[in-house]
């Protein structure tokens, strides 16, 4: 039976909202349609439904009030980049780095998939705003899925419900977002964005970074394209705020690829050497950005919550995120102790005994797979968090001194690096690489380029992004410096020559110093360092000689480096800015007079 879907029914007046739903529904035949409020009573309900399908299992409540345990498919475990299209009219839009679907056939296989896909089921209409209320910044997001087990996140990731349909009002416009698990058959899955039509359909996967699509398929490959058309940047990154002891706040945006720290960074705890100073998260994974009235950069956090990668997450590396984990959390993938609490790897060195596996399987210390899944997660409000910036909400955003961009490094790449220009920054971003890692299916540890960490997120020709980005120099009258950071540079015996988590203030204090002009970098034919006596390492032990390794420049594997660079700027083609490769061809000339 077709539910009623007149309508007087919904709670908007928004024809095209309403119509879009009825069309929806027509094609999907769900027994129910339930129009999300946002509520805490809404809340209680829809996690009793999914504790009754088995699709969350209660945690120990009164370890972690509020907070449950879900176990995906374990086919869908991680963003499926080789299944993630961008459908635009025009190949070339799209670039040689995305996949490319013709938008109408795209669009006839995904109708053929869904008819009478969610009978049985409940379709749930979950409005949601990006961006804090009132802002300039924010937008509206729609989506429709028959996933409870998304419907409640994207409770804690945006802001969900009736404050999205208000802002909406009867003609607002709105990213439309079809969400359909189908049988979670890896043959019938698809992640596809059609940019012209503000949509994204989402089909055969649960994997949050595939299903929540408020998140990497709106507010960056979606937001990307019209951050380009409108004037402002959508980027992968992190916002945060760095207080000094007198009580100077300055704000700094940092791009970094998945799992390589920027939840940690986004709400580090400065090591006990650094008293007085506080560090304060605005975002952990998404910035959204646009010039202001005073010619600076000012950045929102589109989102309303984290969904971070659990393994690696202790006392130690992020005691905040420790905090904010103990009520109103979700987690996927975690392994589960005998009481009903969770554990993963790098949490403790003491797996208790008698765990269960992220698949519910008995597990011990012999067992020859991990516990935890290496990218299983977490999904928690951002108001758990202690280090929470005042600011987290400001309608007006933060204005953002410095861009850091970030990636997973064994050799290379130094501790920091600090850029000549804006646009010489731009081309720090562009030749940008990592090693990859488990929030993506497919090999890990192997160095691809990830250019400013949007390879997998840029919704357009990425030629055409880094044209965007070296745009952007003429409307930012007081632009932030540019860096690049490597936290995770190994000596000979693969050992890690930088402590990591919390000292890594060190590095963000230097940063600041240069922001200053309180200390000089030395030029090198890639960037500023620093002297070494410039860096602050009160109460840290690492000997000179380590850090003198960790921030040598290498002229041979900078050949390297700009080798592999020039292989990715010629697989980019005709839309790859002169500029940038006048600076690669400047800086391998350099490196050859430097003897590489
Ligand atoms: C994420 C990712 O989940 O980048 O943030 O994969
Ligand atoms: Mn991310």
């Amino acid at each position: 039976m077709t539910p009623n879907l007149d309508a007087d029914s919904a709670p908007t007046q928004n024809r095209a909202l309403t119509e879009w739903v009825a069309e929806i529904a027509n094609l999907t035949s769900p027994d129910k349609i339930l129009w999300c409020d946002g509520s805490e009573a809404e809340r209680a309900r829809l996690t009793e439904i999914a504790i009754a399908s088995g699709t969350l299992l209660p945690l120990n409540q009164k370890k972690r009030p509020n907070s449950y345990l879900h176990r995906s498919n374990p086919n869908d475990v991680a963003r499926t980049e080789q299944l993630t299209f961008i459908c635009s009219p025009n190949k070339n839009d799209s670039g040689p780095t995305n996949n490319w679907a013709d938008p109408a056939e795209t669009y006839a296989r995904l109708r053929g998939w869904l008819k009478g896909s969610m009978r049985g089921r409940t379709m749930y209409v979950v409005p949601y705003v990006m961006g804090p209320l009132g802002s300039r910044f924010a937008k509206i997001g729609v989506e429709i899925t028959d996933s409870v087990y998304v419907a409640l996140s994207m409770r804690i990731m945006t802001r969900m419900g009736r404050a999205a349909l208000e802002m909406l009002g009867g003609n607002g416009d709105f990213c439309r977002g079809v969400h359909c698990t189908l049988d979670l058959n890896p043959e019938r899955r698809l992640i596809c964005h059609f940019p012209q039509d503000n949509a994204i359909w989402s089909v055969g996967s649960g994997y949050g970074g595939n299903a929540l699509l408020s998140k990497k398929c709106f507010a960056l490959r979606i937001a990307s394209v019209q951050g380009r058309r409108e004037g402002w940047l959508a980027e992968h990154m992190l916002i945060l705020g760095i207080q000094n002891p007198k009580g100077e706040t300055t704000y700094i945006a940092a791009a970094f690829p998945s799992a390589c720290g920027k939840t940690n960074l986004a709400m580090l705890t400065p090591p006990p050497a650094f008293a007085g100073w506080k560090v304060f998260t605005i975002g952990d994974d998404i910035a959204w950005m646009r010039v202001g009235e005073d010619g600076r950069l000012w950045a929102v956090n589109p989102e309303n919550g984290y969904f971070g990668v659990a393994p690696g997450t202790s006392a130690h590396s992020n005691p905040n995120a420790m905090k904010m984990l103990e009520h109103d959390s979700i987690f996927t993938n975690v392994a589960m102790t005998p009481d009903g609490d969770v554990w993963w790897e790098g949490l403790d060195d003491h797996p208790p005994d008698g765990l269960l596996d992220w698949q519910g399987h008995p597990w011990n210390q012999n067992s020859k797979d991990k516990a935890a899944h290496p990218n299983s997660r977490f999904t928690t409000p951002m108001t758990n968090n202690p280090a929470l910036s005042p600011h987290a909400n400001d309608p007006r955003g933060v204005p953002i001194s410095a861009i850091i961009f970030g990636g997973r490094r064994a050799t290379t790449m130094p501790l920091v690096l600090e850029s000549e220009s804006w646009s010489h920054g731009v081309f720090m971003g562009a030749t940008m690489g990592s090693e990859t890692t488990a929030a993506a299916s497919g090999a890990v540890g192997v160095v691809r380029r990830d250019p400013m960490a949007m390879l997998p997120f840029c919704g357009y020709n990425m030629g055409d992004y880094f044209g965007h980005w070296l745009t952007m120099e003429k409307s930012i009258k007081r632009p932030p410096k540019i860096f690049m950071v490597n936290w995770f540079r190994k000596d000979r015996d693969g050992n890690f020559l930088w402590p990591g988590f919390g000292d890594n203030l060190r590095v963000l204090k230097w940063i600041l110093d240069r922001i200053e002009g309180r200390v000089s970098s030395e030029k090198t034919p890639v960037g500023g360092v620093p002297k070494i006596s410039d860096l602050d390492i009160r109460g840290l032990e690492i000997s000179a000689d380590q850090l003198r390794e960790d921030l040598a420049i290498k002229p041979a594997e900078w050949e390297t480096e700009m080798n592999s660079a020039a292989e990715f700027f010629d697989k980019i083609g005709p839309t790859m800015p002169k500029l940038l490769r006048e600076k690669h061809q400047h800086l391998v000339a350099s490196l050859a007079a430097n003897g590489a």
